[in-house]
């Protein structure tokens, strides 16, 4: 293997680390992945980054990308085989990814952990979620095939993972609800062989172990 390849700290369950994956996968970039295990981080992984979540990208040079999104761009702007990065997205595609990530995201969370708090019913962080993220994107998907036209990009992919979580939080419940193109879109793409390929199983990496060429 080569020993010049960017480290990529993952996590294989995690939406931050799934998006970054799936950059990597459809941009064709190679990295060495090292599974990480949440609640044993590897000192490696915490040299390099102090805050230590995952996903992180330790380049070559020595620099060091501590967002998910900035490996995304990193892996897209070296190469894009699919045009998932268009500039004439870019406000469109933040402004997706900020309501994703911040008000979604807390109301996923809400969701998923609300035997945390007993006081709010289940419903009421789910119909949060819909209302603020699920709804409008199932509207969107009615106009077009994915979020922004009919093709990928790397708002689908930046997104994909945190509808997933919600998903799973009750399968039988999110395949009921009223936001069909929203299933098909999520269908779609979680059945697809790149998201296959970014959701592989690996042992978790330990110092001394081969690092897996991803
Ligand atoms: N803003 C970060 C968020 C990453 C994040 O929060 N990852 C979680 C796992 S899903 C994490 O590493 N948490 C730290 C921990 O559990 O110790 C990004 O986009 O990469």
């Amino acid at each position: 293997m080569p020993n010049d390849l960017p480290i990529l700290y993952s996590f294989r369950r995690c939406p931050y680390a799934i998006r970054a994956r799936l950059a990597v996968k459809g941009s064709g970039a190679c990295v060495a992945l090292r599974e990480v295990v949440l609640r044993d981080k590897p000192e490696e992984l915490i040299a390099a980054s102090p805050k230590a979540t995952v996903p992180v990208l330790q380049l070559p040079d020595g620099s060091v990308l501590e967002q998910s999104l900035d490996i995304m761009r990193w892996a897209l702007r070296a190469h894009d085989p699919h045009s998932w990065l268009l500039t004439d997205e870019q406000h469109e595609t933040q402004t997706l990814i900020d309501l994703n990530d911040g008000p979604f995201k807390q109301a996923l969370d809400r969701y998923k952990y609300a035997s945390r708090d007993p006081e709010r019913p289940v419903a009421s962080s789910r119909d949060d979620a819909v209302a603020l993220m699920l709804a409008p994107l199932n509207a969107r998907l009615a106009d077009h095939r994915f979020l922004l036209r009919d093709t990928p990009s790397l708002a689908d992919m930046a997104i994909v993972p945190f509808v997933r979580q919600f998903a799973a939080v009750d399968d039988a419940w999110f395949r009921h609800a009223p936001l069909p193109h929203l299933q098909t879109w999520m269908e779609g793409i979680t059945a697809s062989a790149l998201f296959a390929s970014a959701m592989h199983k690996y042992a978790a990496w330990q110092p001394g172990h081969a690092d897996i060429v991803f």
